[in-house]
């Protein structure tokens, strides 16, 4: 058996419940293979692909917090701290019911490509918990940071491990957290990234992860004989990224036409918008019902939450869509849709928000396809510079932080492209950032030696 092949049977079998981490490492693995097999003695004599794959530390732990109510309440939390050969572990929290290890592997997994994409110096970690900040009170949302903060700041620091934000960990969040921090290990340092502008934010982090989408898809639009004006397009989500997108896609000339939130979605024919949709989202922390109620050109469609059941979004005719809320969204089904409707790209603002035969079938069709790893670098990026920014204790304007973002996510894609064609698989752009990420890690694993 190839060795590829081994140790993708190891994961499934060590880690068994874990679906998405599954997916995840079969989807990097397969994209890899003609690059192990051509140094395949020597990644085997070192077990490359099984330290690859498995975390250098897991920490799980219990977050106890008490409601409004006085009742106690208990939420399972972690933090992977998946590979440290390039940089200290670097990655958000996400807080969502449906968090659980899995979910948490796969996406620390997918961290240490992207990281490695972004050719800045940051490992691969991702942490979080099962607590829903959804409905809670800012007094609870604050009682739950805390308490998790509690226990994770042992294990992280600004040169070990920096955390962010990811579904459910906003600007709100990160602050109670950051508070915490300080207060329990007394030092001011760059220990979380995504902070408000008054104690060590950077300009951008907040827009970095949708804008960095947009600039990286009008690279692969112009590379490819298209240009971003006047295309529609469909988003999902509603939340950081989807939000952010929106607004860059719009200031490049294009039609954002869909959103979407877990219990509905969007058809707004006069195009998003943006300053109503950031009021009901950032504002109100309100469902997309407010959103169609405030809005005579909006159609509001109850149902088909993303993860799994896929979204009503893929439907609506598009020339270029972005899944932007969470893993699974876009399915086979939404991209035999997308393709019959002339959809020309997909670029993946969420983490594997497509699925392996959804993927496979856009590719096979023509379709420009983005996966999440080179096309939502750009939050992460960003927050590598905030952290060179709390290193250096100053601030960067806007316009340098965005002419960096923007470069960053260039570069990506001419990456993933010059690496494709190396290794003959031109335009395929999943095997380009899987490979070229893999590269700079392994080369930095091995001169580690055995660690
Ligand atoms: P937010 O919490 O700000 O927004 C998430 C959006 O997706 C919301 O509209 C939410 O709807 C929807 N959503 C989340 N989970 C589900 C679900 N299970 N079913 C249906 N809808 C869902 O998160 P972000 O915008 O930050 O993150 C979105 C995606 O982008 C995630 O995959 C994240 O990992 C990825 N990402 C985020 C980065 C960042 O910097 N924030 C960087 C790179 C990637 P509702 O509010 O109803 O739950
Ligand atoms: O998935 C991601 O890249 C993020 N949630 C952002 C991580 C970060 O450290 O900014």
């Amino acid at each position: 058996m190839s060795y590829v092949d081994e140790v993708f049977n190891l994961v499934v079998e060590k880690n068994p419940a874990q679906p998405e981490f599954h997916q995840a490492v079969k989807e990097v693995l397969e994209s890899l293979r003609v690059v192990i097999e051509a140094n395949e003695e020597a990644y085997r004599r070192d077990a490359l692909l099984e330290r690859l794959v498995t975390p250098e530390r897991q920490l799980l732990f219990r977050v106890p917090w008490v409601d409004d109510k006085g009742q106690v309440q208990v939420n399972n939390a972690f933090r992977v701290q998946f590979n440290s050969a390039i940089g200290p572990y670097k990655g958000g929290l996400r807080l969502h019911p449906s968090v659980n290890l899995g979910i948490i592997k796969f996406l620390g997994f997918e961290q240490i490509f992207k990281n490695s994409l972004t050719g800045l110096p940051i490992g691969g970690g991702k942490g979080g918990s099962d607590f829903d900040p959804k409905g809670k009170s800012d007094r609870e949302v604050m009682a739950f940071c805390q308490s998790f903060m509690t226990e994770l700041n042992k294990y992280i620091g600004a040169d070990t491990d920096v955390p962010a934000g990811d579904i459910g960990t906003g600007a709100r969040e990160i602050g109670y957290m950051y508070g915490q921090y300080k207060r329990i290990r007394g030092v001011y340092e760059g220990v979380l990234t995504g902070k408000g502008l008054s104690y060590g934010g950077s300009l951008v982090r907040t827009e970095a992860t949708g804008y960095g989408l947009l600039y990286l898809t009008e690279e692969m639009l112009k590379c490819n004989g298209h240009d971003i004006k006047g295309k529609t397009v469909v988003i999902s989500g509603s939340g950081n990224v989807a939000i952010y997108a929106c607004q860059k896609a719009q200031q490049l000339g294009a039609k954002v036409v869909t959103v979407s939130d877990s219990t509905g979605w969007i058809y707004d024919s006069e195009g998003i918008d943006v300053v109503l949709l950031k009021e009901v989202k950032e504002v109100k922390r309100a469902r997309l019902t407010e959103y169609a109620a405030a809005r005579s050109s909006a159609v509001y469609h109850e149902g088909k939450s993303a993860e799994g059941a896929g979204s009503g979004v893929w439907s609506v005719k598009c020339d270029v869509a972005l899944p932007c809320a969470t893993q699974n969204e876009l399915l086979l089904d939404d991209a035999k849709a997308l393709v019959a409707n002339g959809c020309i790209a997909v670029a993946e603002g969420a983490n594997m928000p497509t699925t392996i035969e959804a993927t496979q079938y856009l590719q096979e069709n023509g379709v420009l396809f983005a996966p999440g790893k080179a096309a939502n670098a750009g939050g992460v990026a960003t927050s590598a510079l905030e952290m060179s920014q709390n290193s250096e204790r100053l601030s960067w304007t806007f316009e340098e932080v965005d002419g960096k973002l923007k470069n960053i996510m260039v570069n990506i894609f001419h990456n993933l492209d010059d690496a494709a064609k190396k290794y003959n698989m031109e335009g395929n752009y999943v095997a380009g950032a899987n490979i070229a990420g893999f590269l700079k890690v392994a080369d930095a694993m091995t001169a580690q030696g055995i660690v």
